[in-house]
């Protein structure tokens, strides 16, 4: 049986490469795709998840676009990667765009598709919760037609990911842009499967797997996977504010394989306001959401590797 899932996503190498994984797994259903610009730009993002399903889809997706804003907005370096994607050669071989963009904007999107999908779906969203956020304050009703929300977001760390002025350092990026959305869902009935930074943070974009990648570049999945981290920032001697980790594609590989991760249950609420906003806290009566705390790191990107040796 394969698992119905919905996919929103924000446009970073990770979350295109990650619409590429998605498009690759036996057990996974994509029923819908939409792009919200949170970090990146919109026109970019749009056009390379669309030169991605021509290229290693089978037809029958559009792409929808987000109208969503966030309170605070990702740094201008950051946005631009899409830009270097939608460039690869590897997606402009056709010189055209064949799947087409949707005639609604993302939040309607996610509610026309849940409503007509066949049971009930599993929404991935590897960027900021705005458009289910907006989504639910529209019609409420669609959390019936939904198995569960599995989100790239939060860290109960101490440290988070987040440098900006007048913020205390302890968000993860994807709360911090809409925190409000964040809390709205978190208000749902929702069940939330969170990867946090818990996690991600043991998949950091290393030198030995870029060396992998490139020594398996005759498999055209994997020298797309070469191609595309080597616009980004490896760990090598320390981790800077840009250094790249696997968030969204260990997300994803969630997904597609359970039990590459350890997942733990913790009550919690989500800080909207001031030098804390976007942070995630423990407290023994806020809402449960299974936090995927540890990973197995080499079952991890050998599972990917072989979804895009599929390509
Ligand atoms: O916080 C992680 C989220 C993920 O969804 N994004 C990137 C991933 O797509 C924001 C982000 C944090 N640090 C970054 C980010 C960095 N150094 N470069 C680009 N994006
Ligand atoms: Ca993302």
């Amino acid at each position: 049986m394969k698992k119905n899932i919905y996919f929103n996503h924000d446009g970073g190498v990770d979350d295109l490469i990650s619409l590429f994984l998605l498009l690759h797994m036996d057990n996974v259903e994509l029923t819908g795709v939409s792009v919200i610009p949170a970090d990146c730009y919109l026109e970019p993002a749009m056009f390379a998840s669309r030169k991605i399903i021509d290229r290693f889809g089978n037809g029958g997706l559009d792409v929808a676009a987000s109208n969503s804003r966030g309170k605070n907005p990702f740094p201008k370096d950051w946005r631009m990667h899409a830009f270097y994607v939608d460039a690869l050669p590897l997606l402009n071989e056709f010189g055209k765009v064949v799947t087409p963009v949707a005639d609604k904007p993302a939040h309607l999107h996610i509610i026309d598709t849940l409503r007509a999908t066949e049971g009930k779906t599993t929404l991935l969203f590897t960027g900021p919760l705005t458009d289910l956020a907006r989504a639910l304050d529209i019609d409420p009703t669609i959390e019936e037609k939904v198995e569960r929300l599995v989100w790239m977001g939060g860290t109960f760390r101490e440290a988070g990911n987040v440098h900006e002025p007048e913020h205390d350092g302890t968000a993860e990026w994807n709360v911090f842009w809409d925190p409000d959305a964040a809390a709205r869902v978190w208000d749902s009935g929702i069940e939330i499967d969170l990867v946090a930074l818990e996690s991600t943070n043991q998949v950091p974009l290393t030198l030995d797997v870029r060396e992998r990648w490139a020594a398996e570049r005759k498999h055209i999945g994997v020298d797309f996977l070469g191609q595309c981290y080597a616009m980004v920032p490896p760990l090598v001697h320390f981790s800077t504010n840009s250094t790249y980790y696997l968030w969204d594609v260990l997300t994803t590989a969630f997904v597609g394989k359970s039990d590459l991760v350890k997942v733990q249950t913790i009550n919690s609420i989500v800080i909207t306001e001031g030098a804390s906003q976007g942070r995630t806290v423990e407290t023994a009566d806020g809402r449960p959401v299974h936090v995927v705390y540890d990973v197995n790191r080499d079952a991890f990107f050998d599972y990917i590797t072989e979804l895009a040796k599929k390509a």
